[in-house]
């Protein structure tokens, strides 16, 4: 990534310490109502006139060429308008994802010639109805000439894999390790794991001109998905709409177009008419990657006592046969604990799948997963308490970069936590705490994420009735942007929240980088509050120096607080008022965050449009991280193993928190898919052809509410000002991290089993 200065100047310090305002307050979500009312409208639910329906047919094989597809049955059934494949489809300009893969040559059709994984798109059917399109589609034969499918890294033909340039090196860890008393290796895997957001992708593609295209497509980053299918249509990026208001979840999965939205696109366009495509359930989990395969050997090196001398980190993870996906493995391994003597390598081994993608912590999930389960070994090995070992380990300055930390209070995290879950009271040995025929086992491990930053825009309306918008093309996946947008706002402003509306996930509104790394919250709070700080100075201006104001010369004290402009004694004037009084229908301002202002709107537009405003830390003094330390009590049954999560406290430092109520809810969102990592979900692969077998939510388990205890969060963090102007760290992914290993580490201290590949199925404890 590109290391740019995008860090904000702070402003007077006592504009952004936490106050008695709307910021900080548990106030439920702004969407919730239209949500539950079902007045929320979905990106298909919206309604076009001569809307087409367009179906998708996926490779049923591995990996192959493509000989011949016959389209001529599907033509000829009623309904059709088209049938669509690689041999007539309209040629686009290709594009580079997220991570820089770029389909070879200049043009790019999303229909596949030859096949490089099962699931891969290879046709089309566009009807007037979904059932006709369905129906056509189980009519278009296609031949293949079928290769070798190496479905899974398990297939010895996949080699050990490539290297990737991610080295990290410091002291002597071979010498350490040879020297170190006490050692311990092991190997982790964690399966392919998929997404699986309530809303499964799809798109409504509606060409208003051949130059004008508007997307209704669920969404993380609406201004970086306007730019890929500008680019793939040669169009200027102002002639693309993305909308997307509200998104069923997405987890990672829906940061950028994919090919079934350039198949939507492309039909559209050929039609000129608006197309509808709604990938099915078992479709979206080739549609769209997931997290790979990983495996991971890890040797930790220690003295006696418990101090770390070496780690030596060996990771891998699956990607497809054609392009690279890295889910970086050492970037926890690295930065957790004090450790003098380190190496970490990473390859990628190229299989016959989807490329696999972001979900949910990617590289800080899996990378958690092996390190704190061989922590909890090396505790085992000497005899310590899993926390005590970790205290004595604790770093003063991030051990790989040497820069002290914003904060980092996973010492608090471990002394609450504790307390709260009883930890005292645990009897270290194996198999020592039973309830009857309930083996119970209390196990607990950290998770962190850290903290990224990009610049942000927002404009801030005052209207004349004195209600206010925000609006901005950042967008809320269940997240709560909508909400604690408006209590920045209010804020700023100085008005009650309940005054405040917000407009989101609309290209056409000031832009917003993706709803990605867990940095929207932080990014866009810092830019709607420097935007409503602009509109409140404007409203003072306008009632000191507007000839109609009632407040016009009074000196500049006015004050604006409770939606009322006034002098700091009396009662002054209601900002409806004040527009009233100043003729004025609306006060609008638009500010951003972008590190100079006198950008081209060209760079603009790359910063919000490409990863490269995203600040990793380069230039920033401090070492930016969220924190937490999980407890976790497991209860398996002796006779038929089966394991149940009993309860949960996790002790978090996210910082600031703008809205405890919704942090809360992002807590316990990643702990429970963090029970479902670590007991539940599994794409099963089909070795003979590469097909997932698991692509359903009947097979591909994941949490559900029988699966899920009491589960309390404490937040231990503190305003942290060196990490994010207005003091918040990263909430989204933090608490998903560390919750698999605390629970493996829980079912070997009531088992006295210890289970390093996931899921943990009764079946593994046998
Ligand atoms: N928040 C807060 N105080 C902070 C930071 C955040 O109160 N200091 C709260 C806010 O309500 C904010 C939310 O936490 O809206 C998430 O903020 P943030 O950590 O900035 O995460 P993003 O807004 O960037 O959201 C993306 C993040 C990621 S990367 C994934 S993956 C993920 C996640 O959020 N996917 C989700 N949480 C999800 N939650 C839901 N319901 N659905 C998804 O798909
Ligand atoms: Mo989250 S996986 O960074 O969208």
């Amino acid at each position: 990534m590109i290391g740019v200065e995008t860090r904000m100047k702070h402003g007077d310090a006592s504009d952004r310490s936490p106050s008695s305002g709307p910021l900080g307050r548990e106030i439920v979500r702004a969407d919730g109502p239209s949500k539950v009312q079902g007045a929320a409208t979905y990106a298909l639910e919206h309604r076009l006139e001569g809307l087409l329906h367009c179906v998708i047919i996926q490779s049923t094989v591995g990996a192959g060429q493509i000989v011949a597809i016959d389209r001529s049955a599907a033509e000829a059934s009623p309904g059709v308008r088209l049938v669509l494949d690689a041999g007539n489809s309209l040629t686009l300009r290709s594009q580079p994802d997220f991570f820089g893969n770029k389909p070879p040559g200049d043009d790019y059709t999303p229909f596949a010639t030859e096949i490089r994984h099962n699931g891969e798109i290879v046709a089309a059917v566009v009807a007037d109805t979904l059932e006709q399109a369905q129906a056509a589609a189980q009519l278009v034969r296609v031949e293949v000439k079928p290769q070798p499918v190496i479905a899974t890294h398990d297939d010895p033909r996949s080699g050990y894999g490539n290297p990737v340039p991610l080295d990290k090196d410091w002291g002597n860890p071979d010498d350490a390790l040879a020297d170190a008393p006490v050692v311990v290796e092991a190997t982790y895997e964690t399966p392919r794991e998929y997404n699986v957001p309530i809303e499964p992708h799809g798109l409504i593609a509606h060409w208003e001109a051949d130059d004008r295209l508007t997307i209704y497509e669920p969404s993380q980053w609406v201004d970086g998905m306007a730019k890929h299918y500008a680019t793939w249509f040669e169009l200027p990026f102002e002639n693309v709409r993305v909308v997307s208001p509200f998104v069923g979840g997405g987890f990672g999965s829906k940061g950028q177009a994919l090919p079934h939205s350039a198949a939507a696109a492309i039909a559209a366009r050929m039609l000129r008419r608006p197309v509808k495509l709604a990938v099915s359930r078992p479709q979206t989990f080739t549609a769209y990657g997931g997290r790979p395969a990983t495996r991971q050997t890890l040797k930790l090196g220690a003295t006696r006592d418990g101090q770390l001398l070496a780690i030596d980190h060996d990771g891998s993870n699956e990607t497809a046969a054609n392009a690279t996906f890295i889910e970086t493995l050492g970037v926890v391994t690295s930065m957790m604990y004090a450790v003098p003597n380190f190496r970490s390598r990473q390859r990628i081994v190229p299989v016959n799948t989807v490329t696999p993608g972001a979900f949910r912590a990617p590289g800080k999930n899996p990378s958690a997963f092996a390190l704190e389960c061989a922590m909890d070994e090396l505790a085992v090995e000497l005899g310590l308490d899993p926390v005590e070992l970790r205290l004595r380990n604790e770093p003063d300055v991030d051990p790989e970069t040497g820069k002290p930390w914003s904060s980092r209070r996973l010492r608090e995290a471990y002394a609450v936590g504790g307390e709260a879950f009883g930890w005292a009271r645990r009897d270290p040995a194996p198999r020592s705490m039973r309830e009857g025929r309930q083996l119970i086992g209390w196990g607990m491990a950290c998770g962190t994420h850290p903290v990224y930053s990009s610049p942000g825009e927002a404009m801030v309306r005052i209207l004349a009735d004195g209600s206010v918008e925000v609006l901005s093309s950042a967008i809320d996946m269940g997240t709560g942007t909508y909400t604690i947008l408006a209590q920045t706002a209010a804020d700023a402003l100085g008005v009650p929240v309940e005054q405040v509306t917000t407009k989101l996930g609309d290209s056409r509104l000031p832009r917003a980088p993706v709803a990605g790394g867990s940095q929207l919250a932080n990014l866009m709070t810092a830019a709607v509050h420097t935007t409503a700080l602009a509109a409140r100075e404007e409203l003072i201006a306008l009632g000191l120096t507007d000839p109609n104001s009632p407040l016009r010369d009074r000196a500049n004290t006015l004050i604006v607080a409770g939606g009322r402009i006034a002098p700091p004694s009396g009662d002054g004037i209601s900002i409806a008022e004040l527009m009233a009084a100043t003729g004025r229908d609306v006060l609008e301002v638009t500010r951003d965050t972008l590190p100079k202002k006198e950008r081209s709107n060209d760079e603009r537009l790359k910063f919000f449009t490409t990863m490269a405003g995203m600040e990793r830390g380069t230039g920033i003094p401090k070492s930016r991280h969220s924190f937490c330390a999980h407890f976790v009590e497991v209860r398996v049954d002796e006779d038929f193993g089966t394991i149940r999560v009993s309860r949960v406290v996790s002790a978090l430092d996210a910082g600031r928190l703008y809205n405890p109520k919704l942090a809360d809810s992002q807590f316990k969102g990643g702990i429970v898919m963090g029970i479902g990592m670590a007991l539940l979900e599994e794409g099963i692969t089909d070795p003979r052809n590469g097909r997932i077998l698991s692509s359903n939510l009947a097979d591909y388990r994941i949490a559900t509410n029988a699966d899920i205890p009491h589960i309390e969060t404490i937040s231990v963090g503190i305003p942290d000002y060196d990490a994010t102007p207005l003091g918040g760290k990263a909430v989204g992914e933090l608490a998903i991290v560390g919750v698999a290993p605390a629970i493996a580490n829980a079912v070997f201290h009531a088992t006295g089993k210890r289970i390093r590949r996931l899921p943990i199925t009764l079946e593994s404890l046998i």
